[in-house]
C-alpha cells in the first residue's frame, strides 16, 4: 500500500524526524518520506501489519494534524 497523507504543522526539520520516526516505529512501515514544502507525508506500507488510521493516530500523537 502507498498513501500520501497531508500533514499541517510542520516547519522543520524536527518536525520531519518526529513524523518519520513515529511512523517508523509502528509494524510493517516499509517507507517514509516527509515533504516539508508540500505538507505531505508519503508512506509506504504492508495492510496485513498497519492500518492507515494507525498512521494517522501515531502522526497525531506528535503534536501534528492529519488533514487527508
Ligand atoms: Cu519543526
Amino acid at each position: 500500500m502507498q498513501i500520501t497523507l497531508a500533514v499541517h504543522g510542520m516547519t522543520c526539520g524536527h518536525c520531519e524526524k518526529a513524523v518519520k520516526g513515529a511512523v517508523e516505529e509502528l509494524n510493517g512501515i516499509q517507507g517514509v518520506e516527509v515533504h516539508l514544502d508540500t505538507n505531505k507525508v508519503d508512506v509506504t506500507y504492508d495492510d496485513v501489519y498497519v492500518s492507515k488510521e494507525q498512521i494517522e493516530s501515531a502522526i497525531e500523537e506528535q503534536g501534528y494534524d492529519v488533514v487527508s
